[in-house]
């Protein structure tokens, strides 16, 4: 087999972090000996091992590593974190070769796996898959860079362009479909995020219930305390924040599961963008409504969007945002049509931009 397919078969593995890494990035790792895979593993969850002892573990026969390839999507870590250096471990089980996909950008890291590898004579190669992995982990690159989390916005709009009618009714995505992926999408990041009018019209319940997977912190944006107490993101016991104007609070009356951070002046987006990261957030999916998504665009706070588009017309209503780039990638779901746009071309692969947090 080829060392792009092991390499594929790596990032297969990874994937399977998904929703249980962050703040860490999906790491797969696979070990062949021989034109056979003696070890797989992944980075299954944050604080535990690494991808490559997973696999190291997995190996039946450890005299077979001293002439194996590791093939690991991300460059082994070099330093003492929540475990030991995966670098050193791939020295102490003397392999043969290594190749990595993506360097890690982590300054902990950053090359020096590489150079530990090198230094004990074993030949590293980079860059075999290196733009999947990328996209795989652009939440963890592009974090590492801004200093803020990774935004996703998702709204679903009309053919005439409307995501919701004059009424603010916005209750027309039927596809069953298309729901239960966005409860997949929900337990991929590590924050959904509303606004007030959404949670007062639509009373969502922001959990995943139409996919396994980790429910997201709840977050709501409700500068001025409007949403009532008896909707399900304040009402369920479970825990939300609720990002509000300073001057606003008055003790909450309801004391178990929101937690409400009040804001000083200034721009409630950057405030509380900038307090979620400090919660250890590194992905926001971001649900509306129209007023709210509209904010992220034009402040230029989003990093990827996700737009479903029906074939209804509603004529008037409220507009849906304009991102102002074309979509990467086109797909149908359930009748409509999805669209998937990156406000920055290639942004798994750019380098550093001033962010808006840097
Ligand atoms: C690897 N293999 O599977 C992962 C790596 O706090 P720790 O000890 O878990 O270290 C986290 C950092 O290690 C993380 O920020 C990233 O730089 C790297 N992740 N490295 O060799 C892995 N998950
Ligand atoms: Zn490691």
């Amino acid at each position: 087999m080829s060392d792009e397919r092991y390499m594929r078969r790596a990032l297969e593995l990874a994937a399977l972090g998904a929703g249980h890494v962050s703040p860490n990035p999906m790491v797969g790792c696979v070990i062949v000996h021989e034109d056979e895979i003696i070890g797989e593993g992944y980075h299954q969850a944050y604080g535990g091992p690494h991808a490559e002892v997973h696999a190291v573990r997995a190996v039946q026969d450890p005299a077979r590593l001293a002439a194996s390839t590791v093939y690991v999507t991300l460059e082994p870590c070099a330093h003492w974190g929540k475990t030991p250096p995966c670098a050193d471990l791939l020295v102490e089980s003397a392999v043969k070769k290594v190749v990595i996909a993506a360097l890690d950008t982590n300054p902990l890291v950053a090359g020096k796996g590489v150079a530990k590898l090198r230094a004990a004579g074993i030949e590293v190669e980079v860059g075999i898959l290196e733009r999947e992995v990328r996209h795989q982990n652009r939440r963890f690159f592009a974090t590492l860079r801004r200093k803020r989390p990774y935004i996703i916005l998702k709204w679903a709009q009309t053919a005439d362009g409307f995501v919701a009618r004059e009424n603010g009714d916005s209750k027309w995505i039927s596809s069953s479909l298309s729901r239960q992926l966005v409860h997949r999408w929900r337990a991929e990041e590590d924050a959904i995020l509303v606004g007030a009018g959404t949670a007062i019209a639509d009373n969502p319940r922001l959990d995943v219930r139409d996919w396994v997977g980790p429910s997201p912190t709840r977050v709501l944006l409700d500068e001025h305390l409007e949403v009532p107490e008896d909707r399900h993101v304040l009402a369920d016991g479970q825990l939300t924040l609720i990002y509000h104007r300073q001057e606003e609070f008055t003790a909450p009356k309801v004391i178990q599961g929101p937690i409400y951070v009040p804001q000083g002046p200034g721009s409630q987006l950057h405030g509380s963008l900038e307090d979620l990261f400090g919660r250890g957030i590194r992905s926001i999916f971001v649900e509306g409504g129209a007023g709210i998504l509209r904010s992220f665009v034009e402040q230029e706070l989003w990093d990827e969007a996700r737009v479903f588009t029906s074939a209804q017309r509603f004529h008037s209503g409220l507009a849906a945002p304009r991102l102002g780039v074309s979509a990467a990638h086109v797909e149908e779901i359930g009748g409509d049509q999805l669209a998937y746009y990156y406000r920055e071309a290639q942004a798994e692969v750019a380098d550093a931009p001033p962010g808006a947090f840097n």
